[in-house]
């Protein structure tokens, strides 16, 4: 039988599920097997209605849409696609993180707070706005106004760019591609992409880097840097994963979705004596707050609060029947959930005007009456305690430390005077750091669940590459044991547990959800101007991967990093393969052009393979394939480098 999962507690939740007869996303993915060769390979095309249309990827029926399109037309156009649904979903979620900051400024009763004034302080100068004389207040408002103004603008360039190395703004501004605003670049590329506009995949793939730097180097970005400021910029925390997180005495209120707004409140709320009162007579214990997917890595980086599990487990969770309310928000949430709620006592709760379900309560959220709906939330999960039924709790769970973002990195690598990328580099250029990968992204059933992630970054790690993690791969990880500073002397090669040993951090770092890719784009950036690894993020011995990826948001996130100059491996497959022509221009052209480019390989081991060799060949090129020390650079050196 086809492996599920490499985690204990998923199969034995799994095995519940199935002796009951309880359906699970597995059972569904079984179900739909065989797939449609048509959709996997990127082929078929519905965006007229003289269609659908499909080609016929063995050359003996058409070759054309009805339009006369072609395999590159449509897969480049379903591609494009893609990556304006993900680039919409990431910056949806920074437009909303914007209006609580404007709230927070304005309404300082409202509940936010502005927690962060020297990020805050930071922001603002990136977007131009001048930080004398102003209250915190001031400056919130005015950094909220001039983070939306990046969502409706026609014209100029995104601020956040200013971010990256000179070389690659060259890069981009030679493109012409630099993101305008956020909002236009993503319904130009709907535009484009509808029956009979942009018919060259080239251009069409040009815009898609447009629209997915509106995402990574603004829409996203406005979320991780304004969630800082609101929430506070995490910094290193111990915390605990997997599904034996939850509590056989407590109530538990597990939080799913991306946007931290809500969350953040329910946190205040589940410490509120009146209600821990309630709980208490209600026989419980106390309030056992989790999470799952993103909006469980918000809470982990700033509270330190447990997480249940990734994407995949969301169903497994309410299968324990311990829980009593589970709290969403938006994306990847399952349209399932509220079939295996009605299995059990669980009220699924929706919070947000974009994502109602059918079954669930709807509880009203909105940023001006945010602590109110939690407090109604949390009572709402206490009066369900007492119709608990049978529990089982899977008895998985693992510690993890959390909470890296770049500013805490600097600070872990270099202390808090001189903090800096330089130890980092340094460790690099000398060889006990071979480079650094991101590994990101969502689970799929398709492939056995936490099995790609963790034979990945186990690969990676035992060849001395420090790991960056965001989203459901941080978690899979974590529940591997991979995130904790122990797992340096157990997993991790020998120059990589040196340094990790003598730092004091995991070789494996989780920097957040999945908005806070833009954290991983910043930290390149910082590296490349900490100076001895070249002019540009292309010249870095890093590379990117999303192992199990399923989500639009992953092929959006992965164009950026792309266009911003990484080699990025995805696992599980991509649907482009119905058109040599496109798979040639992303797995081969895109490199002349961007200094990075796609590909894809599902076996982890050679996944691990492609990315050691990418990184192998950038030393080389660095002429540091052999390790040695860092050349202190004088002024003259340096103003050499920065040409
Ligand atoms: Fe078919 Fe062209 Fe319409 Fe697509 S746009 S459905 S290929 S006719
Ligand atoms: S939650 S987008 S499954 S990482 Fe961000 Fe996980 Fe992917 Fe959703």
């Amino acid at each position: 039988m086809k492996q599920k999962s490499l985690d204990g507690a998923v199969n034995y939740m799994l095995e519940k599920a199935g002796r009951e007869g309880i359906e699970t996303v597995w059972d569904r993915s079984e179900q739909q097997e065989p797939r449609c060769g048509f959709g996997e390979l990127g082929i078929c095309c519905r965006n007229c209605y003289m269609g659908p249309c499909r080609i016929d990827p063995f050359g003996a029926g058409p070759q054309k849409g009805v339009c006369g399109a072609t395999a590159e037309i449509i897969v480049a156009r379903n591609f494009g696609r893609m990556i304006a649904a993900g680039a919409a979903a990431h910056s949806d979620h920074g437009r909303d993180v914007a209006n609580a900051l404007l709230l927070a400024a304005t309404h300082p009763d409202a509940g936010y707070t502005i927690k962060d004034v020297a990020k805050l302080r930071k922001v603002a100068q990136i977007l131009g706005v001048s930080v004398e004389g102003k209250t915190k207040e001031d400056l919130g408002r005015e950094v909220a106004e001039k983070a939306l103004e990046n969502f409706g603008r026609q014209e100029g360039e995104i601020p956040f760019i200013s971010l990256a190395p000179e070389a690659r703004q060259a890069i981009w501004r030679k493109l012409d591609i630099v993101p305008r605003g956020i909002d236009r670049e993503i319904v130009e590329m709907m535009h484009r992409t509808t029956m009979g506009v942009d018919q060259d995949h080239r251009n069409i793939i040009m815009h898609g880097a447009r629209t997915a730097l509106a995402d990574g180097w603004c829409g996203s970005m406005i979320a991780t840097e304004l969630q800082d400021i609101l929430f506070g910029t995490p910094s290193p925390l111990r915390g605990q994963v997997n599904l034996g997180v939850l509590s056989e005495t407590a109530v538990n209120i597990v939080v799913h979705g991306h946007e931290p707004v809500l969350s953040e409140m329910l946190v205040l709320v589940s410490k509120d004596k009146e209600l821990l009162e309630l709980a208490n007579s209600k026989g419980a214990s106390g309030i056992n707050l989790a999470g799952i997917c993103c909006t469980a890595n918000e809470i982990l980086l700033r509270h330190g609060l447990p997480i249940a599990g990734n994407i995949l487990q969301q169903e497994l969770a309410v299968t324990t029947g311990a829980v009593e309310a589970m709290v969403v928000d938006v994306q990847c949430i399952m349209p399932s959930l509220p079939e295996i709620c009605k299995c059990r006592h669980t009220h699924l709760i929706t919070t947000s005007p974009k994502g109602s379900i059918p079954g669930a309560l709807h509880f009203a959220f909105s940023e001006e009456n945010a602590f109110q709906v939690a407090k109604d939330i949390v009572r709402d999960a206490i009066l369900n305690f007492p119709n608990r039924k049978s529990v089982d709790i899977p008895k998985e769970k693992m510690d993890l430390i959390a909470g890296f973002s770049h500013e805490a990195i600097t600070y872990m690598l270099g202390g808090r005077f001189r903090g800096s990328y330089k130890p980092l580099n340094d460790n690099i250029i000398n060889g006990r750091i071979k480079g650094v990968a991101g590994v990101v992204g969502c689970g799929n059933p398709k492939v056995p669940h936490d099995r790609v992630h963790v034979d990945l970054v186990r690969e990676l790690i035992a060849n001395d590459i420090l790991v960056v993690q965001t989203g459901c791969s941080a978690i899979a990880c974590a529940k591997a044991g991979f995130l904790v500073p122990e797992a340096a002397d157990k997993y991790a090669g020998k120059g990589l547990a040196e340094v990790c040993r003598t730092v004091g951090i995991p070789p494996v770092l989780h920097s957040g959800s999945c908005v806070d890719n833009s954290r991983i784009l910043i930290a390149l950036s910082e590296m490349v101007k900490t100076g001895g690894l070249g002019k540009d993020i292309s010249d870095l011995p890093v590379a990117g991967a999303a192992p199990e990826w399923m989500s639009e948001k992953a092929i959006a996130i992965g164009h950026y990093f792309v266009a911003s100059g990484v080699f990025t491996v995805f696992g599980v497959g991509l649907p482009v393969h119905g058109s040599k022509v496109f798979a040639d221009y992303i797995f081969k052209e895109l490199e002349t052009v961007f200094g990075g480019m796609w590909a894809v390989e599902p076996d982890p081991a050679k996944m691990a393979g492609l990315i050691i060799d990418h990184i192998n060949k950038k030393r080389k090129k660095l002429g540091i394939e052999k390790g040695k020390e860092r050349v202190l650079y004088d002024m003259d050196m340096r103003r050499e480098l920065e040409i």
